[in-house]
Formats: structure tokens, sequence, C-alpha cells
């Protein structure tokens, strides 16, 4: 067998919001990377998996016709692919294998500040600008309103002011963008993260036990993000309430003290964020001793 038939190629943003979380997530991953002169590839060191650079509208189309095995790209272009393969009477073959709990985005409906919106009808024979053809049409069809689709590939925020649209669909973050233009959001089409997409067609097992297991890793990538490793002391009779204090914590481990019977060392994962907050409840319920670490690696 031809050895780069056993290599995963995965799809990665070239240049944008994505690309800098996506590689160091994979890098997190144990993969080592090199670039290439020509900047459109990155060769694993270490592993048997490259990295494709391209545009990430490009990467639903490279996973689904199996130039790539895997991508990593954001909910909204997927579903927004996904669509427009349905309409040429193309089935996207691609599935979505895992969320990454970057890029979170929402694709929205913003009108001018001060326009009335009293839900969907108000768009009837408006005209709305986006670069989200297909998954507006799909809003205004399950909301049974009739609406002009203004296509925009960029800078959709200034159509109103250049009065040609009366509405604009588009990304929103942090919102800030909408209020600089004088717009407000009035509905959500969808909410949005950037996610991991696999290709339908057949690998063979040593592909498909490859992909399981940066799969597998991914998984414990995220998971350490937000975890913390908690040590305390406790007096047994608290053990209940400080347990049901711990944060996303299932079986924390109780370790007699020598020589304090009425003490016990609890060592825990807490899989969600331990706030100050959190430490002080502890402390008031009877820890003391209490020792918060960062969690570098986890394999479940
Ligand atoms: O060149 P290429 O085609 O690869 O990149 P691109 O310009 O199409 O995409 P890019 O890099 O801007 O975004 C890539 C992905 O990041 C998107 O597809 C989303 O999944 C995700 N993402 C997350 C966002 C945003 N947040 C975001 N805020 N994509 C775009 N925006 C834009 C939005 O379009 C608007 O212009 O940021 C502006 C709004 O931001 P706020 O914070 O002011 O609300
Ligand atoms: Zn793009």
């Amino acid at each position: 067998m031809d050895s780069s038939e056993q290599r995963i190629r995965i799809a990665v943003q070239n240049s944008g919001r994505l690309t800098d979380h996506s590689r160091d997530l994979l890098e997190r991953c144990g993969l080592k990377l090199t670039q290439s002169k020509n900047q459109l590839f990155c060769y694993g060191e270490n592993m048997p998996i490259d990295l494709l650079l391209v545009r990430d509208d490009d990467i639903p189309g490279l996973v689904s016709d199996d130039v790539c095995d895997l991508g990593i790209v954001g909910l909204n272009v997927v579903e927004e692919k996904r669509l427009a393969f349905e309409n040429d009477g193309r089935k996207a073959l691609f599935k979505q294998v895992c969320e990454l709990d970057f890029g979170h985005c929402r694709l929205s409906l913003a009108a001018p500040e001060g326009e009335e919106f009293h839900g969907p009808e108000s768009l009837v024979n408006k005209r709305i600008a986006t670069s989200y053809v297909e998954l507006l049409k799909k809003y205004l069809k399950k909301k049974n309103v009739a609406a002009e689709i203004v296509y925009f590939s960029g800078a959709v925020e200034i159509a109103p002011q250049l009065g040609i649209a009366d509405y604009i669909c588009d990304l929103v973050s942090t919102g800030s963008t909408l209020t600089a233009n004088g717009l407000a959001e009035v509905d959500v089409l969808l909410e949005s993260e950037a996610v991991i997409i696999q290709t339908k067609a057949p690998l063979n097992v040593a592909k498909q036990a490859l992909i399981d297991r940066i799969l597998q890793r991914l998984d414990g990538v995220l998971q350490v993000r937000e975890s913390k490793y908690i040590m305390l002391h406790a007096p047994r009779a608290a053990l209940a309430e400080i347990r049901a204090l711990l944060p996303g914590s299932e079986a924390p481990t109780v370790i007699p003290l020598e020589g304090v019977p009425d003490k016990v060392a609890i060592h825990a994962v807490c899989t969600e964020t331990v706030f100050w907050e959190t430490l002080e409840n502890l402390k008031a319920a009877g820890a003391s001793s209490l020792l918060v670490l960062p969690v570098e690696k986890m394999l479940a």
C-alpha cells in the first residue's frame, strides 16, 4: 500500500479567525507540524497527519470530496454548504464528529436601530443583505415569509446605510460591529462554533483507528481546558456537603489523614471552572489547606 494512503489529511483555515485555535488544538494533541514554503501545507513530523491550509468556505467541499479526511470549520459554513449541496442535487458526504468550543458566534438578523420588529412578518417584502443565502432562505421558508435576499460577500453591515437593504443577516459575536453601524439584533437563525467534520467515504481500518485516536486526544484536550485538580482537608462529618460543592467532580478520592481520625484529604478533578466563590464556600463548609492545580493531560 502507498504510504501516503495511511496519512490523515485535515483541512484547516489558512488565515482567519479559526486558524490559530485550530493549530493550537492539534498541537495540544501532540502533533508537531512543519509548514511548507508555499504556506499551503503543514507536514506532521511525529504523526502521519498533515494539514491542508485553505479558505474556510472550501473545507466542507474538500471533506465531502474525500480530498481531506477531516476538516475544522464553523458550523455556520458547514450548514450553509450542506444546504447549497442539497440545492445542487448533490448529497453532502461529510458528517460532524466533534464540537470544539471555540469560534462561538451566531447568525442573526439585524435591523437599523429604532426600526420596529414584530417577528418574521416584519420581513415581508423587505430586502435582506447576507452572505448566508441558503440559511436565510431556509429560515424564511420555515417562517413562511416572502422577502428579497440581496447577496453580499462581505461587509454586509453597511448595506442598510447604502440603501441596498432594509435588514441584514450576518454573524455576530460581541455585537459591537452591529452597534457601530447603527444596527440592532432582532432574531437568531443559528448558534455556531468550530466543529470537526469527517468524510463519509469509507476509510481503511488503519486510517479510521488513527482518526479515533486523534478524536480521543481532542476530547481529552477539550475536557482539560476548564479542569482543575483540587486538593483539600475536610472534617469527615462535612464530607457529603463538601463533595456536593466540588464543581463537575464525579468521584473524588478520599484519603485518611495519619493521626487525625476526624479529618480526611479529598482529591478531585473538577471539570468546571473553580471560582474563588467555590473555594470560599468549601472553606465555610469546614475545608482547609485548599490547593487548586492545573490539569495538563487527561485520558478517560
Ligand atoms: O478567508 P476565509 O474565507 O477563510 O475567512 P472568512 O473571512 O470567511 O472567515 P473569518 O476568518 O472572518 O471567520 C471564520 C469563522 O469564524 C466564521 O465562519 C465563524 O464560524 C467564526 N466567527 C466567530 C466569526 C465571528 N466570530 C465574527 N464575529 N466570523 C466572523 N465574524 C465577523 C462578522 O461577520 C462581523 O463582520 O465579525 C463581525 C462581528 O463581530 P462582533 O464581535 O462585532 O459581533
Ligand atoms: Zn470564508
